[in-house]
């Protein structure tokens, strides 16, 4: 039996939420917002136009279209300057493990993340010859908690929705996915993933078991 397994890239797979914070946080302070860190949890798998749009509300403020493009260029630029530092350590905690098992089962892998910079990301942490598709901010129009992004995935592994299964760290992707009728495994805060069919803390706790029971149910 083949399983689609689409993974989120940020907060899944590697921790880039830090750098978005640095990166929103500066372009924010030089603009005179406040920024917490609190208020980027609500960034998380947001897109950037999205992004920003909200950090302006959040600040009181509205800026030309202009403007708005160039802060957008400016945010990106130094958010690329931290993924170019990225290697293989940033890799979370045990995501190794389920990648090789599920190679090993032969079962199919992608990518479903909001960001643009997902491909350069994956090759920094030399991840990228483990997914069969990649799905990225490049590829939608459609924000999650549509599930554009996650069918699009499904379409390219050649899987059907309900036999696809998604690893999601925002309400937003867990709702993209149950939207999209397939299985949403929340990763992080069970308080905030509620809506998921499984919450774990993080890769650690998901076993191999649990990964065979989802191959063949
Ligand atoms: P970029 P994910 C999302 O990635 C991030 O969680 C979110 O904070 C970010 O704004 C979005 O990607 C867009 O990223 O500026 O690189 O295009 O969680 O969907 O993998
Ligand atoms: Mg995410």
């Amino acid at each position: 039996m083949k399983k689609g397994f689409i993974f989120d890239l940020d907060g899944v797979i590697v921790d880039t939420a830090k750098y978005h914070f640095l990166a929103w946080k500066k372009l924010a302070n030089d603009i005179g917002i406040d920024f917490t860190e609190t208020q980027n949890e609500q960034l998380k798998g947001v897109s950037r136009v999205k992004s920003l749009e909200k950090i302006l509300s959040w600040g009181n403020k509205t800026i030309p279209e202009d403007e708005f493009m160039e802060l957008m260029a400016k945010k990106n630029n130094d958010y690329l300057s931290y993924i170019a530092k990225m290697d293989e350590s940033e890799i979370l905690p045990d995501v190794p493990k389920v990648l090789n098992y599920l190679k090993k089962e032969d079962q199919p892998i992608s990518l479903g993340s909001a960001s643009k910079n997902a491909r350069q990301i994956l090759k920094k942490v030399n991840l990228i010859s483990d997914f069969n598709a990649v799905v990225d901010g490049n590829d939608v129009s459609k924000a999650k908690p549509d599930p554009e992004v996650f069918l699009n995935a499904a379409k390219l592994l050649e899987i059907t929705p309900e036999n696809c299964i998604v690893f999601e760290d925002s309400l937003a992707g867990v709702q993209a996915a149950n939207n999209a009728n397939m299985i949403s495994i929340g990763i992080g805060d069970k308080d905030v993933l509620k809506e998921a069919d499984y919450v774990f803390s993080d890769f650690t706790e998901i076993s191999i078991a649990f990964l065979k029971e989802l191959i063949e149910k």
